[in-house]
């Protein structure tokens, strides 16, 4: 397991899944899911994705970057949720306050290949993940490509901070588990990452 990693698992009860999901659903109300695309090719990512805090994550045809404002509506990102900067609090005490929250949303048949996150200025500051509906099998590995990994199950409620070496590990969802919990329709999923960005 890579320095620094930290998995809480079961760190929120379904009520406070169902609170979660609530603000959320309030984020994608003021910025809607859009579907990312690759630098140069224009391929689209399975994940479809927004934001909420000052920053935003997006990536088009001219690259990857944090932005102020939604790629569609050209408006700032909605502020991110109490509950959020309480868990940031909480699980990465004494680190500067997160600027983005990037939503995830993966359907049925959604997956993430392998990559690092290194778009962040500061990479001694956490990255905290929390992951809300269907129970997804997440890859770790190690900071080069080639490292050995290992494969996981992030579950609804769980709660995973990425400290020390393992904010610069490789990492991708490889599938979802069909059937693994009710808080989210159509047995989707929803990942939250909180992010310093400068
Ligand atoms: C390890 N999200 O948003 S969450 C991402 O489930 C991302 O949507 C996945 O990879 C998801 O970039 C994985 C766990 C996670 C999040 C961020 C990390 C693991 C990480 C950053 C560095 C190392
Ligand atoms: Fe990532």
């Amino acid at each position: 397991m890579p320095e620094g990693f930290r998995l809480l698992a079961g760190h929120f009860d379904r009520g406070a899944q169902e609170a979660l999901l609530e603000d959320i659903r309030e984020v994608v109300r003021a910025a809607p899911l859009f579907t990312p695309v690759m630098p140069r090719t224009g391929k689209p990512f399975s994940v479809r994705m927004t934001s909420c805090g000052p920053l935003g994550w997006v990536s088009d045809l001219s690259g990857y970057r944090y932005q102020a404002a939604h790629p569609e509506t050209g408006r700032a990102w909605p502020a991110m949720p109490e509950s959020l900067l309480a868990l940031w609090e909480e699980v990465a005490p004494g680190a500067p306050w997160p600027e983005a929250c990037l939503v995830n949303f993966y359907g049925p048949g959604t997956r993430m290949g392998l990559h690092q996150d290194r778009d962040e200025a500061d990479f001694s500051v956490p990255v905290v993940s929390v992951s809300l509906g269907a129970t997804a099998l997440f890859r770790l590995g190690g900071q080069a490509r080639k490292d050995p990994t290992r494969s996981m199950r992030l579950a609804s409620g769980d709660v995973v901070v990425l400290a020390g070496a393992s904010r610069l590990a490789y990492h991708g969802i490889d599938r979802l588990v069909p059937g693994s919990s009710s808080l989210v329709r159509d047995d989707a999923r929803i990942n939250l990452t909180l992010r310093r960005v400068t």
